[in-house]
């Protein structure tokens, strides 16, 4: 049942990253007028794109599995934030996450296809057309009872075994200006002082399939979506990886917050924010 929603899902993802490509490369080279971006916040960009690119991955899971429950980003399935958990099968997408990256030209941004079965994450794929510098792109997909895989390779979550000889990444909220609001900065300067490097590519899907590549050794944010997270959670189990949180009891799909690693640094890095 997974496997075959797993499988649709690659196909979907394609399918998805050609037109998604086709449209970055339109607006990068100014063949196509930005015009058609709007704003959801102070900084929270939507364009046309992410609606055409949603309602392409709806209509076609829609068509395949009609009894599924959806959770799309832009709402085009049902209302935002509105998701049938407890579905046998939950669709959560996000159309581009990364999308600050998308308007402004950067080839950091990917389409994001999570799969929860019974209120647990099973597969997920995270398709990033503009990277891999070869026709296609990188399609990161998988989950717990699949392995996870970038395009044919097979992934496995890095070794290291300490946060000082560790690249990590993370991201920061839209909301960081307001009242109050978690900024990550005192996270992200201990991380700084601490590890080897630190990275910050602008789209969680891709910072947790690099989780599962083995590239980052672990990654965390906060005030994130569950169509952020949501195939990259999957792509990290699958790597053999760990899921964890920032705040002990919540939920790293459902609370905006998770902190990914290869299972060896994770702790390290959760005492280091806790001593903050
Ligand atoms: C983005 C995330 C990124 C985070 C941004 C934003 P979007 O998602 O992928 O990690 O730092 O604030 O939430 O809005 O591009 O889908």
């Amino acid at each position: 049942m997974t496997q075959r929603r797993l499988d649709f899902a690659r196909e979907l993802a394609r399918q998805a990253g050609a037109l998604l490509l086709e449209r970055f490369e339109a607006r990068r080279f100014a063949k196509a007028s930005s015009a058609a971006t709007e704003f959801k916040g102070r900084r929270e960009l939507v364009t046309a794109v992410d609606r055409e690119i949603e309602t392409l991955l709806v209509t076609a899971i829609r068509e395949r599995f009609e009894h599924d429950a959806i959770l799309a980003e832009e709402g085009v399935a049902s209302p935002r934030g509105v998701a049938d958990r407890a579905a046998e099968f939950l669709w959560i997408l996000d159309p581009i996450d990364g999308t600050t990256n998308f308007v402004h030209g950067h080839p950091s941004f990917s389409i994001s296809i999570g799969i929860v079965r019974s209120g647990e994450v099973a597969a997920g794929v995270v398709m990033a057309p503009a990277l891999g510098g070869r026709a296609g792109g990188e399609c990161y997909w998988g989950g717990p009872l699949f392995g996870a895989y970038c395009n044919d390779h097979k992934l496995s979550v890095s070794t290291t075994t300490a946060v000082r000889d560790a690249v990590v990444a993370t991201g920061f909220s839209y909301g960081r200006n307001e009242m109050g609001a978690d900024t990550n900065v005192e996270r992200f300067t201990a991380a700084l002082m601490e590890a080897r490097g630190i990275r910050r590519c602008g789209s969680a899907a891709l910072d947790l399939a690099f989780v599962a590549a083995g590239i980052y050794d672990a990654y965390w944010e906060k005030d994130l979506a569950p169509y952020d997270v949501a195939a990259g959670i999957a792509l990290v189990l699958g790597a053999g990886g760990s899921i964890d949180v920032l705040e002990t009891g919540k939920s790293p799909l459902w609370d905006r917050q998770v902190l990914a690693s290869n299972g060896r640094i994770g702790s390290e890095l959760r005492a280091l924010f806790d001593a903050l």
